[in-house]
């Protein structure tokens, strides 16, 4: 049996950082908090024992409040870990220790990793990790998890292993009639210690209070009366008990900074997250972002189409097949030459992310997002990451505390632009716009998806949701010096999902339309996907785009987005899409398309993951909302742009 070791600890502390380096794994990591939102587990041997690590979520404490809290009280109550490696970032050690004091409530086997002490030390703290472990009778390593090498952590893990140290007890636990109830409980429960137990329930958790009988119930309430009458409110009390403790660990082994100490972050801050300054820069980031994913990108683009162009004529010719020319070569061809710019874009995001920027972006939109949406800044971060792709943007929005806040962002979630939507982009105003315009449409598109999210959530918000709103509380991590390894492997990871999804799903999508546009004949009157498209774009006559080839472009776009740029790809050869679009649209027509396809609905991967964190009625609402809406915009877009005269 491989040992069992979990990391625990606030969010932001280097959890992740940690796993990864001894698993060999990639779970996500950036530079701010919450961005594990599910355990995940990795097994590694060291001298010879085998260890089966889980990656926990950040958690500031262990009330079941929020789901990211429930996964780690779970994973505590059922799984009965050997040991449990807090992770503490050194210079927070009072609120970090407030999460370790109550895993050692628990009764579980503790390790105190203290991490980022490079970082503390800078800003002037000193922490006697020797005078630390004797103050809390466990082990305390001194770790930076960026590190390669761990071996002082898994050799103290090693020796660690099998020992059961006292759970952490205060004052008011040693009481006669708290003892009494404490050894009642300790027979009726296992695992979790008895006073652990009795601390949920003077804190009020139910879940705690559905595991015990009646009889422990009452004498509880008795005590719980007693100990209001002397002290107050219960969960006050159990507060303050761990407060006094932490000043007198902190007081026993930290010294900190002198107070007025200015950090570099506050400094970059005061211009970062001005009153005045601080939307103009977020609109600046975000246009350089877009501006380099759309044009570094480029070169690379045009030799990788150029390629496939040639090899889709010498396919044809050699083999005149026309399945593997245009079905596999012009639909996967016309994706792949993405590439280049896709793995800019996530270079580019995970920059953010890493660097701390991410969550000050939050920050300043959460006044815009209070007034205009009726939701948190919080609610921002899973937007920002929806530009690289909503399955994860929409999941992490677990860590939002209020559900209402929760089903709502990821309800306006898919209105960002993804990844998979930027071809469309790129290749619609290639061919239809002048240069100089190009970046500025795109950067529209964008901007509009925030506006038409921030806008739905207000429409939606109070109408369909009930319940509390959530507050912007969200901690600023320090600004931090991306490593250039991190960002790297970040790009990988997210770009070669890209490239599978390519060489699956949009491969079988475009098997699939090759197969309907030549059968039986091909041709908008003779193949099942001209008849198909004939079908249904009627509907689409008022917004711009009435042709057979859009309207099923955008049916097969539902599977995956890429595969409205395959349908063009498939039916005119991938060298000839640019031709085909200009022979199609105008300017407005193509940018009444482009923002039918921005707004109309979440594809089927994201559907699942909605479905997953809100339930399908949800999935279907964002469904038929979003192609509502869809509709609606681009009728607007493409009346008003008739009317003026395009
Ligand atoms: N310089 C330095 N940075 C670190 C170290 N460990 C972690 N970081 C950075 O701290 C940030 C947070 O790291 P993560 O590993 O994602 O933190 P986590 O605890 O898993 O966070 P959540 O999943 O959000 O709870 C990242 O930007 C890391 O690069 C370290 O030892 N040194
Ligand atoms: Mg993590």
């Amino acid at each position: 049996m491989p040992l069992k070791v979990a990391l625990a600890g606030n969010p932001n502390v280097g959890k992740s950082t940690l796993f990864n380096g001894l698993t060999g794994l990639n779970q996500h990591v950036g530079n701010w908090p919450g961005k594990t939102v599910e355990k995940k587990e990795g097994l590694f041997s060291f001298r010879g024992t085998e260890i089966e690590l889980l990656d926990l979520p950040g958690t500031y404490s262990l009330t079941a409040g929020s789901p990211e809290e429930e996964v780690v009280v779970d994973y505590f109550l059922e799984e009965e870990p050997d040991l449990v490696v807090n992770v503490v970032d050194a210079s927070n050690l009072d609120r970090n220790l407030y999460l370790a004091l109550q895993v050692m409530e628990f009764g579980l086997n503790t390790i105190i990793a203290v991490n980022l002490n490079r970082e503390a030390e800078k800003e002037g703290y000193r922490v006697n990790h020797e005078g630390l472990s004797e103050l809390l009778g466990v082990p305390v390593v001194q770790i930076e998890a960026v590190d390669p090498e761990q071996d002082q952590l898994l050799e103290t893990v090693l020796r660690q292993a099998g020992k059961r140290p006292e759970p952490v007890t205060y004052e008011f636990m040693k009481r006669d009639d708290v003892r009494a109830l404490m050894e009642l409980i300790g027979e009726k429960i296992r695992g979790p210690s008895p006073g652990w137990i009795l601390i949920k329930l003077l804190e009020g958790d139910e879940r705690v209070e559905s595991m015990l009988d009646r009889e422990i119930l009452d004498k509880f309430k008795k005590i719980r009366k007693t100990l209001e009458d002397e002290y107050g409110d219960t969960e006050t009390l159990v507060a303050d008990a761990r407060y006094g403790l932490i000043e007198a660990l902190i007081e026993g082994s930290v010294k900190r900074p002198a107070l007025d100490r200015v950090t570099r972050s506050e400094i970059i801050d005061r211009v970062v997250l001005n009153r005045y300054l601080g939307l103009p820069i977020l609109l600046g980031v975000m246009w350089l972002v877009f501006q380099l994913t759309f044009t570094a990108g480029a070169p690379i683009a045009e030799l990788i189409e150029g390629g496939f162009s040639v090899l889709a004529e010498s396919v044809s010719s050699w083999s005149g097949s026309s399945l593997l020319a245009d079905g596999i070569i012009g639909g996967v061809g016309a994706v792949m030459v993405f590439i280049p710019n896709i793995f800019i874009l996530f270079f580019l995001l995970s920059f953010l992310e890493d660097s701390g920027y991410l969550a000050r972006a939050a920050f300043v939109m959460d006044r815009i997002m209070n007034t205009l949406g009726g939701l948190s800044g919080r609610s921002f971060i899973p937007m920002m990451l929806g530009f690289g792709c909503c399955v994860p943007a929409i999941m992490s929005t677990r860590t939002i505390d209020s559900e209402r806040d929760r089903i709502l962002t990821s309800l306006i979630v898919p209105f960002m632009s993804c990844s998979a939507r930027l071809p469309v982009y790129v290749l619609f105003t290639a061919a239809l716009f002048p240069f100089i315009y190009r970046g500025w449409v795109i950067f529209s598109l964008y901007i509009l998806g925030i506006a038409v999210a921030i806008i739905s959530a207000r429409l939606l918000g109070d109408r369909l949701l009930g319940g509390e709103r959530s507050l912007f509380l969200m901690e600023l991590p320090p600004y931090r010096m991306p490593r250039l390894r991190t960002l790297l492997i970040h790009t990988w990871m997210r770009g070669v999902q890209f490239v599978k999804k390519a060489g699956t799903v949009i491969l079988a999508g475009s098997l699939v339309i090759w197969f309907l546009s030549n059968y039986p004949g091909s041709g908008v009157s003779d193949s099942f996907l001209g008849m198909l498209g004939a079908f249904i774009a009627p509907l689409f006559q008022p917004l711009g785009f009435g042709e057979w080839q859009s309207a099923v472009a955008l049916i097969f776009g539902f599977v995956a987005k890429e595969l409205v740029i395959s349908t063009f790809g498939t039916v005119y050869g991938a060298g000839n899409i640019q031709a085909a679009i200009q022979g199609i649209f105008t300017p407005l027509e193509a940018l009444s398309f482009m923002v039918f396809v921005l707004l109309y609905t979440p594809c089927i991967a994201t559907l699942g993951v909605i479905k997953q964190e809100a339930g399908s009625r949800w999935a279907l609402f964002s469904l038929a909302y979003s192609l509502a809406t869809a509709w609606v915009v681009s009728f607007l877009v493409y009346t008003a742009g008739t009317l003026v005269g395009f």
